[in-house]
Order: structure tokens, then C-alpha cells, then sequence
């Protein structure tokens, strides 16, 4: 009965072309900013291409191959017209690994001929854009709502610190040759240092990621990412939108 009058007032205002407004709906927000950390890391598996693991058979015993990872965090600014996101973020990564001894493959194997390595304040700051694509796992018109984001992006990072390294004694690129001349590299490290590991001073920050992002009441969300961020990472991130 009801519908039926407002369905003819509605054609009679049609009909004279005031279509009658629909309800205003609240805008979703087209701007986020947040707080984001990951952790960072190389799978050892990746490592193992290029250089013996310690636990392999005939490794120079108790100088372990270091793990590489790190802690990154960041600030994030979005442009979210959905269900697209774009991250403007700058960031800093600190290299967290252990000074270690790195052992390159060959065959038959030297065990003896690594360089130990010590990494002095080695990291990032950075600065990238990331894109996501963002499919709502709810309704979006929740008060709370959850999401999976999926995407990727490219920045920039300008390296700081250095890995420092000894070589074996007898190595011709030995800067103190009469040094420890015939020890291996992690029982030279009262010697001078042989050199720094070449790592260009600008890399670029390359992203490929998913998400799971919650929505709180139009203000506010919360999220955790995995993928890969330069290296592989595994991360949350919070803030406000708006
Ligand atoms: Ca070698
Ligand atoms: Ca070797």
C-alpha cells in the first residue's frame, strides 16, 4: 500500500524531472595515514646458492654463516578511491644480522678461503609507492569491516653503513699481508680490514604483497602485511583514514 503511493509519487515526480534525492551515503574515506613495521629477511635456502651453510660437512666450525634480517619502519600516506590503495611511504631498515663468516661454494670445496664479515649500522632509508588492490572480505558499509589487499610497488633506498671484511692470510688483496698471513679470515680480525662488500648506494625497494586490512568505523584500520619488500617481510601497520 505504502509502496505503491510512493511509487507513484515517485513516477509523478519523475515525470516532471524532480527525481527526489536518495539518501545521502557517508562518503568512504579517500585518505589514510599510518605507522608501518616489518621484519624483514633472506630465506637461508637463497643463501645457500652461493655459500656453504655451517652445518654442512667440513664447515669451519664455530663461525656460523649469518642470518640476514632486519627491522623496518615507516610512515605511510594513501590515496584509497576504491578499491584501489596507493602507499606514499618513506621508511628506514636496520640491518640486524650478526657479524659472520661467509664461505662461497665451489667445488671441491675450500672451507677455509670465506670472509668474515662485520656490518657497521648497515640499512635503508627509503621512500616508494605501493599499490594495492583491495577486495572487502564484509560488506564495506559495516561499521567494521575486513579486507585483502593485494599489489605491488617500487621505491627508492639510499644504503647506510658498510660490511666490512677480512680475507684469509695469504689472499693477494691482503691489506696487512704479514698479518696472521696464514690464518683464516675470522682469526684476522685484529688485522687491518681488507676491504667493504660492494653494495651499490642506491637500490631500488621493490614490493610485491598482500594484506588483510580492518576498517573501524570509517576512521580508523589496522593491518598485517606479507610478502616481499625488498627482502622477504612480514609486518602490521595502523593509522587513521579519513
Ligand atoms: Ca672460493
Ligand atoms: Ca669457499
Amino acid at each position: 500500500m505504502w509502496a505503491c503511493w510512493w511509487a507513484a509519487a515517485a513516477m509523478a515526480i519523475d515525470a516532471v524531472g524532480e527525481v527526489p534525492a536518495a539518501p545521502a551515503a557517508s562518503e568512504p574515506p579517500k585518505y589514510a595515514v599510518g605507522a608501518r613495521y616489518k621484519h624483514m629477511w633472506i630465506p637461508a635456502s637463497l643463501l645457500d646458492i652461493w655459500f656453504f651453510a655451517d652445518d654442512e660437512p667440513g664447515a669451519l666450525a664455530g663461525y656460523p654463516r649469518p642470518t640476514l634480517k632486519g627491522e623496518l619502519v615507516g610512515i605511510e600516506f594513501a590515496l584509497q578511491p576504491r578499491p584501489n590503495n596507493f602507499l606514499f611511504y618513506v621508511e628506514y631498515f636496520k640491518l640486524t644480522s650478526a657479524d659472520g663468516y661467509f664461505d662461497d661454494r665451489e667445488s671441491p670445496a675450500d672451507h677455509g678461503d670465506g670472509d668474515w664479515v662485520e656490518f657497521q649500522n648497515m640499512g635503508y632509508a627509503g621512500f616508494g609507492v605501493d599499490y594495492r588492490y583491495e577486495f572487502p572480505i564484509l560488506d564495506d558499509s559495516k561499521d567494521v569491516w575486513p579486507s585483502f589487499l593485494v599489489g605491488g610497488g617500487l621505491g627508492v633506498g639510499v644504503v647506510t653503513g658498510a660490511a666490512v671484511q677480512w680475507y684469509p692470510g695469504g689472499h693477494p688483496d691482503n691489506v696487512e699481508p704479514a698479518c696472521e698471513p696464514i690464518a683464516p679470515s675470522p682469526l684476522r680480525t685484529g688485522c687491518e680490514p681488507d676491504g667493504e662488500a660492494r653494495i651499490p648506494p642506491v637500490l631500488p625497494i621493490i614490493d610485491i604483497g598482500m594484506a588483510l586490512k580492518v576498517h573501524i568505523k570509517d576512521r580508523a584500520w589496522v593491518r598485517a602485511d606479507f610478502g616481499l619488500h625488498e627482502f622477504l617481510s612480514a609486518g602490521a601497520a595502523a593509522g587513521g583514514e579519513f
